[in-house]
C-alpha cells in the first residue's frame, strides 16, 4: 500500500475555493481527489432524495460465464441518442436527466469544478451495507475512448477505493515487464486506497482506465448505505 503524495491546488467551486489533491499515477494516469466537494447538509438532501426516488434495480450480470445478482443496486441515466451501455451481459435501461432534476443540479456543480469537462452519462450505485461492493474492473468500454474522464461522487457511509496497477503482460522477449517500464524505472507505486467520504469526488484521468482496474471491497464495519454518482462522457 502506497503512502500518498498528494499535490495541493485549489479550485473555484460555486461559492467558494475547494481544495483538490492530485495522484500521479504515473504513465499519463492520475486522479483528482475532491475530499469535501459538496457540504454535508446539501449531500445529506441529495442522498435522501436518491435513496427514495431513484428506479433503483439489482440486475443479474454474467462474470466468467456465470451468472450473479450484482452485489450493489444501480440505475443508469444518459442523455439521448448516445451509444447504449452494456457490462457483464447486461444493458440498463437508460432514463432520462430531466425524471430527477436534483442530477442536472449536482452535474452543473461537478462541471463547474471541472473545468473542460462535459458528462452526458451516469451510473448510480446504490451500497445498502459493507457485504455491497463492487469487483475489480476497469472502465475501458470502447465507447469511452481512450482516455476517459471518470468523476466519481459519494454520498452516505464512507468506503474505500481502490486502485491496482494491471498485471504485465509476458512481453515477447520472456521478461515479465513492458517495454516502456524496463527503459526507465517507474518509482510509482502499484496500489492507492481512498477513503470516499460523504459528498467526495473522485475523478480518474489519463490512461487510469487502460493500465489501472479499480474496486470497492466489501467491509464488515460498513453497516449503513453509500449512494455512488459516476458521471462518464459517452463519444
Ligand atoms: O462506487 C464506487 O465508488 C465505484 C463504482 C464503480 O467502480 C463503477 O461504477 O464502475
Amino acid at each position: 500500500m502506497s503512502v500518498l503524495k498528494l499535490k495541493p491546488v485549489s479550485v473555484s467551486n460555486v461559492n467558494e475555493t475547494i481544495k483538490t489533491e492530485t495522484v500521479d499515477l504515473g504513465n499519463g494516469s492520475d486522479v483528482v481527489f475532491i475530499q469535501r466537494f459538496a457540504p454535508s447538509d446539501q449531500s445529506w438532501n441529495w442522498f435522501n432524495y436518491l435513496d427514495k426516488h431513484i428506479p433503483w434495480t439489482r440486475p443479474n450480470i454474467r462474470v466468467f460465464g456465470k451468472s450473479f445478482l450484482q452485489p450493489r443496486d444501480t440505475c443508469y441515466v444518459a442523455t439521448p441518442g448516445l451509444t447504449e451501455l452494456s457490462y457483464s451481459g447486461y444493458q440498463p435501461h437508460a432514463y432520462s436527466w430531466d425524471d430527477y432534476p436534483p442530477l442536472q443540479q449536482i452535474l452543473d456543480a461537478v462541471h463547474k469544478a471541472l473545468p473542460g469537462s462535459s458528462f452526458n452519462s451516469l451510473l448510480l450505485n446504490r451500497y445498502r451495507g459493507g457485504n455491497d461492493y463492487v469487483g475489480w474492473h476497469a472502465d475501458d468500454e470502447k465507447l469511452y475512448g481512450p482516455t476517459p474522464e471518470i468523476a466519481s461522487l459519494s454520498f452516505g457511509c464512507e468506503r474505500d477505493f481502490v486502485l491496482k496497477k494491471k498485471p504485465c503482460k509476458k512481453s515477447t522477449d520472456g521478461s515479465d515487464e513492458p517495454a516502456r517500464k524496463r527503459i526507465k524505472k517507474s518509482s510509482h507505486a502499484d496500489q492507492h486506497t481512498f477513503r470516499l467520504k460523504h459528498g467526495s469526488l473522485l475523478v480518474m484521468r489519463g490512461f487510469t482506465q487502460r493500465d489501472w482496474i479499480h474496486s470497492v471491497p466489501k467491509r464488515a464495519k460498513a453497516e449503513a448505505t453509500r449512494i455512488n454518482l459516476t458521471f462518464r462522457r459517452v463519444l
